[in-house]
């Protein structure tokens, strides 16, 4: 093949968000819009870690992603890359990436450098949906600040691309490896197993015979959801080829451009067939719903944990895989290094910690922050209250992993139960949690699609307010009267320096802090595609044991109150409800 360079011209907006760039299809299909952001990345990156590199391309087989893992080998080729690995047919979740960069060793011995993840995530795909892309580092993670910014500011000036001519589109539906002759040497296109690599690393952490057991035990029953996002592909071979759950157990695992039309987005809202399957539907009723159940979001990442007719909170999932991880999952019988979470996800995980006498830590929204510290061997288990659970097995969070954890604490707490008697089952564990560390009620609302302008103020209006907190406590007081809420004694914006690398991130959500723990906190997304998402997250310690069984909306609707007039949310935005609730 040859190497030809294309004029461009810049394109507004290619900053990278939480997790990427995302954007419209129709944003993406636009001339050189890929391109530019792929060339953008490649000259953040420097000429060091591109040429003779080895990256992997795929992603979670969204609209659009099938010419762009071919557009992007072709730009590979011709900036050097030496080697490109390719999923068969595209298909490997962000944890298989992840695993797949740290993990695989090619055919030659080869090693991967880094990776370009195509996916938008729990956003919905389509022609008239969402794409995104990301570049996850040597590490398996995604790419620090420092080099987003650089991509974002290339993508500023940018003035033409390399591509590569008379290379044919390689076939990414058979495995195999197929070499190329450049200008500048060989280029090799391998294409391979999605899941190999990734259930190799999973057996290494968990004990898949116990897991086995339970999973085959006739007083068990079990369900998965991808919602059609790739997760469904590794879920087949791990679920039910090595474990032996029934085929019948898995529900939307055959991975679907357009995710079926929904939004993969394991919540009490999006997961609308499994919420039903658990009996947790308000319109349909279940008899016999499964012991467990859980389901996954587009790019298999995050992971949502149901009971029979129980909803698991996030910030509780993490909290109690911590609690339990030394016992039951044999990859971290030696003990924990450290836990940390991002800064709206509940306290749980901080009582555990100190229970336990571990290393904490607690980082802004988005995994690229808990890399640091696994790297530094400073923290062992990880997650965030959006449903995002993971360890330093890898560099991205893992849903598939919280399963199987969740799946080695229910086989743990059950080995002598499992020939007949009566389980432990999922709602047991997280109340028994409750009684040993205190309950936190937790609740998340988000604004979808609010005016940008009008998003901004209302952030504006909630920093200026920090500046006096009589106020704040004032205007508490005018709403309840009476001691259901508690005062506010410290606000502010957070602001992380990760003790690693010295790197300050600041404006990373708005907090109120209140005398008894309770928080309210305020970020703006940086996953969404248009417009602005308020998020707006709600917590509240409970140590009484009596008091911990009450239902969570109900426990925060005094603070919901204040949140919401804190904020003046319906004067700002005009919404009298959020689009979501999780
Ligand atoms: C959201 C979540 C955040 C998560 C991020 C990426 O970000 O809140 O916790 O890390 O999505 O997850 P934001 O900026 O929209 O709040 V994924 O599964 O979309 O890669
Ligand atoms: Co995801």
């Amino acid at each position: 093949f040859k190497i030809i360079r294309v004029e461009t011209t810049p394109f507004e907006g290619q900053k990278p968000g939480t997790s990427g760039l995302r954007k419209k299809v129709k944003v993406f299909i636009q001339p050189h819009y890929l391109q530019n952001f792929v060339q953008a990345t490649f000259n953040a990156l420097g000429a060091d870690r591109v040429k003779g590199a080895t990256l992997v391309v795929s992603g979670d087989g969204r609209y659009y992603s099938k010419d762009a893992i071919q557009i992007i080998t072709k730009m590979a080729a011709a900036n050097g890359v030496r080697r490109v690995w390719i999923g068969q047919n595209g298909l490997l979740s962000t944890p298989a990436v992840s695993a797949v960069v740290r993990e695989r060793v090619g055919a030659d011995g080869s090693k991967a450098t880094g990776a370009f993840i195509l996916t938008a995530s729990h956003n919905p795909g389509g022609p008239h949906e969402d794409f995104g892309i990301k570049y996850n580092m040597e590490n398996g993670g995604p790419a620090p600040e420092g080099i987003t910014n650089k991509i974002y500011e290339n993508t500023t000036t940018l003035k033409d691309y390399l591509i590569a001519e008379g290379l044919p589109d390689v076939d990414i539906s058979t495995t195999g490896v197929s070499s190329f002759e450049g200008p500048e040497g060989k280029f090799d296109v391998d294409v391979f197993d999605s899941t190999s690599d990734y259930l190799k690393l999973l057996k290494s952490i968990f004990d898949f015979p116990s897991i086995q057991k339970l999973l085959s035990s006739p007083n068990f029953s079990f369900c998965y959801d991808a919602l059609h996002g790739v997760a469904g592909v590794h879920a087949k071979r791990i679920f039910v080829a090595e474990l032996g759950a029934n085929e019948s157990s898995l529900v939307n695992c055959v991975p679907k451009e357009d995710f079926g039309g929904g939004h993969p987005d394991p919540n009490l809202t999006y997961a609308k067939e499994l919420v039903a399957r658990m009996g947790l539907s308000t319109t349909h009723s279940e008899p016999n719903p499964p012991e467990f159940g859980a389901a996954a979001d587009g790019d298999g990442d995050r992971n949502m944990i149901l009971g029979k007719r129980f909803f698991v909170t996030p910030s509780d999932s993490v909290a109690i895989i911590a609690a339990n991880a030394v016992q039951a999952i044999p990859y971290f019988s030696g003990g924990l290094k450290g836990v940390a979470r991002s800064m709206p996800t509940s306290a749980a995980l901080d009582v555990v910690a100190k229970h336990l006498n571990l290393k904490f830590f607690e980082v802004p929204t988005g995994w690229k922050f808990f890399g640091n510290l696994m790297d530094a061997g400073m923290c062992s288990i990880c997650g965030e209250e959006s449903f995002g659970t993971g360890s330093d097995h890898i560099r991205e969070k893992d849903g598939i992993w919280a399963v199987l954890a969740w799946l080695s604490i229910l086989a743990y707490k059950n080995k002598d139960n499992l020939g007949g008697g009566n389980l432990v089952t999922v709602e047991d564990i997280v109340r028994q949690h409750w009684a040993t560390y205190g309950r936190h009620y937790y609740t998340r609302y988000d604004y979808e699609n609010v005016d940008v302008g009008a998003a901004k103020e209302l952030m504006a209006h909630l920093v200026k307010l920090q500046s006096s907190l009589d106020e704040v406590n004032k205007i508490i007081k005018g709403i309840h009267s009476d001691s259901d809420v508690s005062s506010v004694v410290h606000a502010d914006e957070f602001e992380y320096k990760d003790p690693v690398d010295g790197s300050v991130s600041k404006h990373q959500g708005i907090r109120y802090l209140f005398e008894d723990g309770s928080r309210l906190v305020f970020r703006l997304s940086g996953t969404g595609s248009e417009g602005a998402t308020i998020r707006l997250y709600i917590e509240q310690y409970e140590k009484d044991s009596s008091k911990i069984g009450r239902d969570s909306q109900e426990a925060l609707a005094p603070l919901v109150e204040v949140a919401l007039k804190l904020s003046k949310m319906q004067e700002y935005t005009g919404r009298s409800a959020p689009t979501v609730i999780t």
